[in-house]
């Protein structure tokens, strides 16, 4: 399974062109206008499996900032600082890592 099996192409790359610019990730933006809010729990948690390149059940903050060249090779990374955001806002139970439902909860909160 690809992304392109859930999301849409368009969609997907109208989310990247919105957060071209360092430092302008915004992941709640970045959800809505890629589709991923408007998926079923399970849909975002086949996205996740496909986001976690090491298939290690979790995204760290090493694979997270490469979380844009996942949808597009051709991406930027995500600064520190938007990594950091990004694994904040996520990561509830303070692991440092994001699993499945937590990922699925932030697209969904
Ligand atoms: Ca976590």
């Amino acid at each position: 399974m690809t992304l392109t099996d859930i999301l849409s192409a368009t969609d997907i790359a109208a989310a990247l062109r919105d957060c071209q610019a360092p430092e302008s990730f915004n992941f709640k933006k970045f959800f809505q206008t890629s589709g991923m809010t408007k998926k079923t729990a399970s849909q975002v948690k086949d996205i996740f499996r496909i986001l976690d390149n090491d298939q290690s059940g979790f995204i760290e903050e090493d694979e997270l900032k490469f979380f844009l060249q996942r949808f597009d090779p051709s991406a930027r990374e995500l600064s520190c600082k938007e990594t950091r955001e990004f694994m904040a806002a996520a990561d509830h139970d303070g692991d440092e890592k994001i699993g499945a439902d937590e990922f699925q909860e932030l697209v969904h909160s």
